[in-house]
């Protein structure tokens, strides 16, 4: 019979995952080595919260699920941040943790699955009656079917001992499939819903992308005349097309602003439709909001009290409400489709020019530049923080999964280890990342660990040296916002240390050079010296005045019922 640490190390390499990212302790070296043994390449991290973030990003880019292994103790304590991240962005990952060998009484003696059900992700701990290698196969399995980080707690006495068991651990790798008749449901009232309505916006999230129903909402769409649109996450899933709006949200495009204003009927698929996506209601000020989602839960608290929530597949449901709608006569819009990129931001850069501090850039020319100087199929990563606001809105991305946003949970500081692993998981792709000046030296010791793995990867970091979000909130205020400006070290000379190639830009004129040589450069980083005189419009967006009514096509079809 094998060892634990060896039929582990099977059910791995036959899972097809070609890395594992890890950071080594007494709990998992020897589970390891047998990895390394199996041919997986080891890919050992300077913080195991960034073991947690490159599996979430290989898996995302490479459609498997990503692997990553800690310590007991503080190697588990340290991924806290990264697994309610993944469990946020409903990231498939499976941790293969160590747990202290029974008896252990020592310093990193912690209770392992309250922290780890804490951070929202599942915990399967292995025992002596288990083979450890069907426990992992079970878990990939469980986070691959409810799109979860899952822990697999191995005790550090178990692994190097034989497996005593033939016994495996079942999981069902079929997701849960709802009720015919659920869908059936679902579908009348969208049905009825859209007909009733006169200005009617589709709003589609990443269920939408990730159940393969984004021709469906296009075609819905064109049948009933509706807006289309997308939640951040989903960014980029509708681009080209003429109906589209792109985000809904803070970031939405100026133009897209008044049509959104002037939806009666907002229908959120796959969507969480938080209050981010609708402003906390704001957005959406006189629609009704109809929500479709496989699970109803916290992530979309009601907006307001006339929302309406169905329960479906976005795939099961829309067919049949596609199929239904095919039969009428297709509604004309009714409203004005935004202009494409840049246009409908020229005015914003018209009217808002603020004074730039000596020796830096406007960050959204900035962006506006890397837009162009990106390649058409970049992957591109964006981290959280003031700057993610202009990569957000302005960066286009029309390549099929080009967009990861590395925000779940809020937190700063995930961008550049996520896209570590997108590099790896996708090594045919070129992964840019949009970072903050504190969020990269958050994990700026992680630079070194893609330099070694040989990520291809390009950070472009918006240095504006404070923590930007801060500095302009307390700004807002009374405050001078002196406390968030933090000095950082020359990022680019940071850079360089860890053996990636560094460069500086302090002029526009500078960036396409910069940008070229990084790009043809296995990993680097560009440090863009952006001004803290420019509030993204994310932030401003509460003191512009937005027109009632001026996304309103004449009169078309004022009072027609939407479609029969
Ligand atoms: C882990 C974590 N710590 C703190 C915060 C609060 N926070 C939100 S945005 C931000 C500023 C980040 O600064 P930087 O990365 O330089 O980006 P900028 O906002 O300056 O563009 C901070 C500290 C957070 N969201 N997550
Ligand atoms: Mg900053």
């Amino acid at each position: 019979m094998p060892t634990h640490a060896q039929s582990v190390s099977r059910v791995v390499a036959e899972h097809g995952c070609t890395h594992l990212f890890t950071l080594m302790g007494d709990g998992n070296m020897h589970l390891v080595l047998a990895l390394a043994e199996a041919g997986v390449e080891i890919v050992e991290v300077r913080h195991e919260s960034a073991a947690v973030a490159m599996a979430e990003g290989y898996g995302w880019s490479s459609g498997r699920v990503g692997i990553c292994s800690v310590t007991h103790g503080p190697g588990l304590s340290h991924t806290a941040t990264s697994l309610l991240v993944a469990a946020r962005n409903r990231s498939p990952l499976v941790l293969l943790a160590g747990e202290t060998p029974a008896g252990y009484t020592g310093a990193q003696l912690f209770d392992q699955r309250h922290l780890v059900e804490a951070c929202e992700a599942v915990y399967r701990p292995v025992t002596a009656h288990d083979d450890a290698g069907s426990v992992v196969a079970a878990a990939i399995a469980e986070a691959a079917r409810d799109r979860r980080p899952v822990v697999v707690g191995i005790p550090a006495d178990l692994i190097d001992a034989t497996v005593e068991t033939t016994h495996t651990v079942e999981a069902d790798p079929a997701p849960t499939m709802l009720d015919v008749e659920v869908h059936a449901a679902a579908a009348a009232q969208l049905v009825e819903k859209l007909r009733s309505a006169k200005r009617p916006v589709l709003l589609a999230g990443r269920g939408v992308m990730a159940s393969g129903s984004a021709a469906l909402v296009r075609e819905l769409a064109e049948l009933t005349g509706a807006a289309l649109s997308t939640t951040l996450p989903a960014k980029g899933m509708f681009d080209g097309h003429p109906l589209d709006l792109g985000i809904a949200g803070g970031l939405s495009h100026p133009d897209a602003e008044p049509v959104f204003r002037d939806a009666d009927l907002v229908v959120a698929l796959g969507a969480g439709a938080g209050a981010s996506t609708t402003r906390s209601g704001q957005l959406f000020p006189d629609a009704r909001l109809v929500r479709l989602d496989t699970v109803l839960d916290r992530d979309q608290a009601a907006v307001g009290g006339n929302d309406v929530r169905l329960r479906g597949e976005a795939h099961a449901t829309l067919t049949r409400v596609v199929a239904t709608l095919r039969s009428q006569e297709p509604t004309e819009p009714w409203f004005h489709p935004a202009r494409p990129l840049p246009d409908c931001w020229s005015a914003e850069l018209d009217d808002y020019q603020p004074k730039l501090a000596p020796g830096t850039v406007d960050p959204r020319h900035a962006v506006l530049a890397l837009d162009q100087a990106l390649p058409e199929d970049a992957v591109i990563v964006v981290s959280n923080g003031h700057c993610s606001g202009f990569a957000s809105a302005l960066l286009r991305t029309p390549a099929p999964r080009s967009f990861h946003l590395a925000q779940g949970f809020g937190s700063i500081g995930q961008g550049l280890t996520t896209a570590v692993g997108v590099a790896l998981g996708a090594p045919d792709r070129h992964v840019v990342v949009i970072e903050g000046d504190a969020g990269f030296m958050m994990h700026a010791q992680d630079l070194d660990t893609a330099v070694r793995a040989g990520a291809r990867v390009t950070a472009f970091v918006l240095n504006d040296e404070a923590l930007g979000t801060e500095y302009h909130r307390l700004k807002a205020g009374p405050d001078t916002g002196a406390l968030a400006v933090v000095p950082t070290p020359r990022i680019a000379d940071v850079a360089t240390a860890m053996g990636a190639l560094g460069r500086q830009v302090s002029d526009l004129a500078e960036l396409g050079d910069a940008a070229r040589d990084a790009l043809a450069a296995p990993t680097a980083v560009v440090e863009i010296r952006t001004s803290r005189t420019v509030e993204s419009r994310h932030l401003r967006w509460r003191r512009i005045p937005v027109p009632a009514g001026a996304g309103r096509r004449a009169t078309a079809h004022e009072g027609d019922a939407h479609a029969s």
